[in-house]
């Protein structure tokens, strides 16, 4: 999004059960952040999640597998409540899944748009992924009926969140969590490698999606809803002043910088009870 916007609601009383989480699909979930969770215990939970954060479902063959790829650095406390969410989420919607972390090495200016281009190529050289969910590492869907699977088109499936009293901020907007297949990421270049620090980078997301004829999806409101675990602009990623000058050349960029220019280096790729972590130099702003 371009500005920023802080929230009134992230004081949330109402406690979540997770016996019940784990056997049925209801439609809204009551997220909360118990302290003192730990990972492990987000593994017992998890039992039938293997090495890397992978799951089938054990009873059928799923009609989906998806990606979640994670844009992180130094976000750690809420990465363990995504996972706390995402994983028993996941299996209610019996779909097949694998969790990517993709972890921004070094201390340079963040970079989250490129950081989901390599998300999408080392995930898809590791299985032939039918959907992929680019997700910030603070969104917690609130409703079992948001699913994460893929549409026709790209689907923006953040649509409301608490942040933003649980309405579209604006029409074209595309950040937090959205959904590509590989041939959708394909058409529209992936998403732009070149804008360091906060904002834009979801914008210019949502513009590549029109400008490579295709249109933006969404759920319900009542469905596509999130809450953002509260948190400060981090230090690292600060605004981006060039945001809205690129936002303008979108039209003469998007062919020229995306997936198909994507350079950086793995430095490494673990493979963790609960997700496969992926560190990467992805460089410094030219
Ligand atoms: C908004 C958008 C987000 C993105 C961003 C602008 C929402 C809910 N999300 O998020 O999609 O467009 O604006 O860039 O409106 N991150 C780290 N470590 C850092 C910095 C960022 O892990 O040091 C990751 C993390 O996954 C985080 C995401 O990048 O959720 C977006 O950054 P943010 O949460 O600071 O920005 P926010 O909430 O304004
Ligand atoms: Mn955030």
């Amino acid at each position: 999004s371009l500005f920023k916007s802080y929230s009134l609601f992230f004081h949330s009383h109402i406690f979540a059960y997770p016996a019940l989480l784990l056997t049925m699909t209801a439609g809204p979930i009551h997220v909360s952040f118990p302290s003192g969770l730990s990972l492990a215990q987000v593994q017992r939970k998890n039992p039938l999640v293997v090495r890397g954060g992978r799951y089938r479902p054990p009873d059928c063959e799923a009609r989906h597998r998806t990606a979640i790829i994670i844009p992180h650095r130094h976000r750690e406390h809420h990465l363990k409540f995504l996972l706390y969410y995402l994983h028993p989420f996941l299996q209610r919607q019996q779909v097949t899944y694998g969790i990517y972390v993709i972890h921004q090495a070094g201390n340079y200016t963040f970079n989250r748009a490129k950081l989901m281009n390599v998300g999408f190529r080392e995930a898809m050289k590791e299985e032939d992924w039918d959907c992929l969910f680019f997700h910030d590492v603070d969104l917690i869907p609130e409703d079992d009926r948001n699913t994460y699977t893929c549409d026709a088109n790209p689907k923006h499936a953040a649509i409301a969140m608490d942040k933003f009293g649980y309405k579209l901020p604006y029409k074209m907007y595309f950040g937090g969590v959205s959904a590509l297949s590989p041939e959708h990421y394909l058409k529209m270049n992936g998403f732009p490698n070149n804008y360091w620090g906060w904002g834009g980078e979801d914008d210019d997301i949502g513009i590549r999606v029109s400008l490579a004829g295709m249109y933006i999806t969404r759920p319900s409101l009542k469905v596509g809803r999130y809450k953002m675990i509260k948190h400060k602009l981090d230090e690292g990623n600060g605004v981006n002043p060039k945001r809205f000058n690129m936002l303008a050349r979108t039209r003469q960029t998007w062919k020229l910088d995306g997936m198909n220019t994507a350079e950086y280096e793995v430095l490494s790729k673990v493979y963790l009870p609960l997700y496969t972590n992926i560190t990467v130099n992805i460089g410094t702003e030219e």
